[in-house]
């Protein structure tokens, strides 16, 4: 139930897909006084802030937008297989301008702050332009990789050349003409700008920590004949999207590595090789949780790395990898390892020989000293948790979100935390996020709190917010999730928080699958809200006290659904 004398009914953090659908679905559909809250000048999210050459996404642009409205659908017409950056900002332009969000979105705002009264039912949050705005709901739309890492390696504010970091990246671009440039990072983001800055830099030397696998993207232009195609059948699409495990417009194979013999699988390989794209991992259903089944991908793919590599010493970073396929979030590339056989490319193995520090002019390894003009951070994000800390956010009785999740995220179906009534998390911690395409999951999650927004003013609910043992009942389930899968095997990654220090290790994302996901999050929803405490406008409280009752999806069995991350 929103209060008259606050503010808003709802504030939203973050003008990004998420976001920007959030607002249109409270303001338009609910009819509720809300508002975005926007830190850059325009909308885009991820999308107005990397943008770093080569930026590209990873989902093929018909799957990656908007499936909530056919008129979207139809009016918007990708050019490429995969949109690169810029495509991607001019179509969430596109939105808010057909949407109208602009005039309810405060651009160039921070938030720095939230607190709630819970006396008053209300979170007071403030913004770097000085102002408190009261709102009943708060609803976080930051995104899961906002929040950059930025390593801390000595000697950096003494380096005398420009740096930056892929995700704020100069609206201008960098001019790299004549420049020698050190990337340091080699996961989607390293992998997708080091052709793109080879192609302009004078020189280019790659750092490694961690050698990683890639799949050729294999983009190409999008003809006319695919845009019809697509438009007479966009509600195929929305089902293939919301039915498949990570909410890609492709299905896991239904056979197993050990079905078909080491000459048709090698076949099968080739082809996903030669086809391209992230679907290189579903064409068995068991390379996602089984060793013996994955190590057939990763010696197929190490070995075409090293098919494509010319120097064998570069070859040999570049495929000593120490994880299985997949296991880290796989990256796709246009010539990612055929750069390295550019004259004018490097590569340094950190495992070997780590950094040791910056200089006034370089990199100095163990080994040697690296005489740079720019350096280039794809050294990633402090993912998931670290844009929702950045809030500064206290919840009730005065506890902040850093200590509730001191021992790592605890939340109720990712959606909301114990102890911070009435703020959402969108794609938070605990939910399938970052492990499938990300508009299909911010679409499930904003409809499903606009949902549950509609039901608290039909209740008069004034204050929601998720119960401990829900939470600690979640929290057993997505651990579980994740074990049923070679995704928490690998110690440096940064599912696990490996690659912040400090940050505790626990698998943040939700790994049991969209389908399971949706079908439990509209059971509690159908259900009346278990395993969320409730306070009405007469201040009667109502609590699930007694565990959670039977949910649909909770007690299948998890290797029902192995995940093609
Ligand atoms: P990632 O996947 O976190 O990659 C970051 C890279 O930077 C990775 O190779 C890291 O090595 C490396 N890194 C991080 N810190 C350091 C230090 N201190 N020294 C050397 N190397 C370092 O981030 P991306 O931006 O590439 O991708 C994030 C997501 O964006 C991606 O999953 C897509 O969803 C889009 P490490 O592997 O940790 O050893």
């Amino acid at each position: 139930m929103a209060r008259r004398d606050a503010d808003f009914d709802a504030l939203i953090v973050g003008a990004g897909f998420a976001g920007m659908y959030q607002l249109h679905a409270l303001r338009d559909r609910l009819g509720l006084r809300a508002q975005v809250i926007e830190a850059g000048s325009g909308v885009g999210g991820t999308w107005y802030w990397n943008r770093y050459p080569g930026a590209r996404c990873d989902t093929e642009s018909h799957a990656y937008c908007y499936y909530f409205s056919d008129a979207l659908l139809e009016e918007w017409e990708w050019s490429e297989r995969y949109p690169a950056q810029p495509e991607i900002l001019r179509y969430l332009n596109f939105a808010a301008d057909r949407l109208d969000l602009r005039r309810d979105i405060r651009f160039d705002t921070r938030v720095t702050g939230a607190r709630y009264d819970t006396e008053a039912n209300l979170w007071h949050v403030e913004t770097d332009t000085g102002e408190t705005l009261s709102t009943t709901w708060l609803i976080a739309a930051v995104g899961c990789l906002s929040a950059a890492n930025i390593p801390d390696i000595p000697g950096l504010e003494r380096f005398e050349g420009a740096w930056y970091h892929t995700s704020d990246w100069p609206e201008g671009g960098v001019d790299f003409t004549g420049k020698r440039v050190g990337q340091i990072g080699t996961g989607s983001t390293g992998i997708q700008t080091a052709p793109a800055i080879a192609e302009t830099a004078a020189h280019l030397t790659v750092f490694q920590r961690t050698a990683n696998y890639s799949v050729p993207a294999r983009n190409r232009p999008l003809d006319e004949d695919f845009t019809q195609a697509f438009r007479e059948n966009i509600p195929h699409y929305r089902d293939l999207l919301r039915s498949t495990p990570n909410g890609h417009p492709f299905r896991l194979a239904d056979r197993k590595v050990a079905d078909v013999t080491e000459e048709e699988r090698r076949k099968i390989y080739e082809e996903a090789w030669a086809k391209g794209g992230l679907q290189f991992r579903a064409v068995f259903k068991d390379l996602g949780v089984d060793r013996e089944a994955n190590a057939t991908a990763s010696d197929f793919i190490k070995a075409k790395i090293r098919e494509t590599v010319t120097d064998p010493r570069k070859a040999n970073i570049l495929a000593n990898i120490d994880h299985p396929y997949g296991a880290k979030r796989p990256p796709i590339d246009t010539h990612y390892f055929e750069t390295f056989n550019r004259a004018d490319v490097d590569l340094v193995d950190l495992r070997a020989t780590p950094i040791v520090e910056i200089t006034a002019t370089g990199i100095r390894t163990t080994e040697a000293t690296y005489d740079l003009d720019v350096i280039v951070f794809a050294t990633g994000f402090d993912a998931i948790t670290g844009p929702l800390l950045k809030l500064n956010i206290t919840g009730a009785g005065g506890l902040t979100l850093a200590e509730a999740w001191q021992a790592g995220p605890r939340s109720f179906l990712g959606l909301q935390v114990p102890g911070f009534p009435n703020l959402f998390t969108i794609t938070g911690p605990g939910s399938p996020s970052v492990l499938t395409n990300m508009p299909v999951a911010i679409e499930q999650h904003v409809e499903w709190i606009a949902g549950c927004i509609a039901w608290m003013r039909e209740n008069a609910i004034a204050a929601m917010e998720a119960d401990e043992d829900a939470a600690e009942a979640w929290g057993r389930h997505v651990n579980d999730a994740a074990n049923a899968t070679l995704l928490p095997t690998v110690p440096h990654s940064w599912y696990l928080g490996a690659n912040i220090p400090g940050k505790p290790r626990v698998f943040i994302p939700y790994a049991g699958g969209l389908p399971r996901y949706r079908a439990i999050c509209e059971d509690v929803a159908a259900q009346g809200y278990p395993g969320f405490r409730t306070k009405d406008t007469a201040g009667k409280t109502r609590a699930t006290s007694n565990g959670l009752p039977p949910i649909r999806g909770f007690t299948a069995p998890l290797e029902a659904e192995p995940q093609a991350v």
